[in-house]
């Protein structure tokens, strides 16, 4: 025969294992969203008003470098340039404009997930198929290589060939003021062609981001003050002390689960209205 205090000693054990069982597992989630840097990327030909989607792709990259001073010798631009000494920055390409539009700022506090990148590159050429590569940097630190265009053509200096990649940061970008760096290349042998970056135009500058998971609105908790009787254990807070931790938890797995490009398939315009038609 059981007591009563053995039952409640039992209950209290249960109750300590499966408080530390979902603590783990929160806690497990919340690491695996440390470290390496995830996003979602909609790739966009013909500027923004008559796009046609051309790629989706989901980039990974190692832990974002913050340390040291920004030098583009840390970009693939650099190592192409040293690697062949004869061939200097190209004269022959350049970029004419860039634009961004930062979107989705779940919790509103200014900083958003989402950068709708547009630029227009142009030759001296009637036609040229390049790439690009893209880099975010924190705070004045390195820069990051976050994402890679597919390869396209554009054609001499017509505006026509506008390449647009929407691009949702998911994990690994702490919350701050990124600037943007984009450097062309040679769809052909890989030769660096031109660059555009902060120094060249405003808009690639002080840019208010973070990752998705960063961007999580506040769980909402409602407290019941009522509750006058108080035992030794609350039940009350205990239940509420669960329900808070499983809700953060399923919450987490819920946001880690829906790593996919739904959001982004929000029309451009309810951006553009909802923002004020820009940053
Ligand atoms: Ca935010
Ligand atoms: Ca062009």
């Amino acid at each position: 025969m059981s007591t009563t205090s053995e039952k409640v000693k039992v209950f209290d054990s249960f109750l300590f294992l499966a408080i530390a069982l979902i603590v783990f597992a929160v806690a497990g989630v919340a690491l695996a969203d440390e470290g390496t840097r995830t996003s979602v990327s909609r790739h966009q030909l013909g500027g923004r008003d008559s796009p046609e989607i051309v790629a989706e792709t989901a980039e990974e990259y190692g832990e974002l470098g913050t340390g040291g001073v920004r030098s583009k010798a840390q970009t693939r631009g650099a190592s192409k340039k040293t690697s062949s000494p004869l061939q200097s920055v190209s004269y022959d390409f350049w970029f004419y404009e860039a634009d961004v539009i930062l979107f989705n700022d779940d919790d509103r506090d200014g900083y958003f997930h989402g950068i709708d990148l547009l630029f227009d590159a142009d030759t001296i050429y009637s036609q040229a198929e390049v790439y690009a590569v893209l880099y975010l940097s924190l705070d004045g630190g390195p820069w990051n290589e976050y994402g890679v265009t597919e390869d396209f053509d554009i054609y001499g200096a017509s505006a026509t060939d506008e390449y647009v990649m929407v691009t949702e940061l998911m994990s690994g970008y702490p919350t701050g003021s990124y600037d943007l760096l984009i450097e062309l290349f040679d769809a052909w042998d890989g030769s660096f062609l031109a660059s555009f970056g902060p120094e060249d135009t405003p808009e690639l500058g002080y840019l208010p981001l973070e990752d998705f998971h960063r961007d999580a609105p506040p769980p909402r908790v409602v407290v019941n003050s009522g509750h006058g009787g108080g035992g030794s254990i609350d039940g009350w807070f205990i239940a509420l002390f669960l329900l808070v931790l499983f809700g953060s938890g399923a919450h987490r797995i819920w946001r880690h689960r829906n790593d996919v490009l739904t959001r982004i398939d929000s029309p451009a315009p309810v951006w553009q209205n909802r923002y004020g038609g820009g940053r």
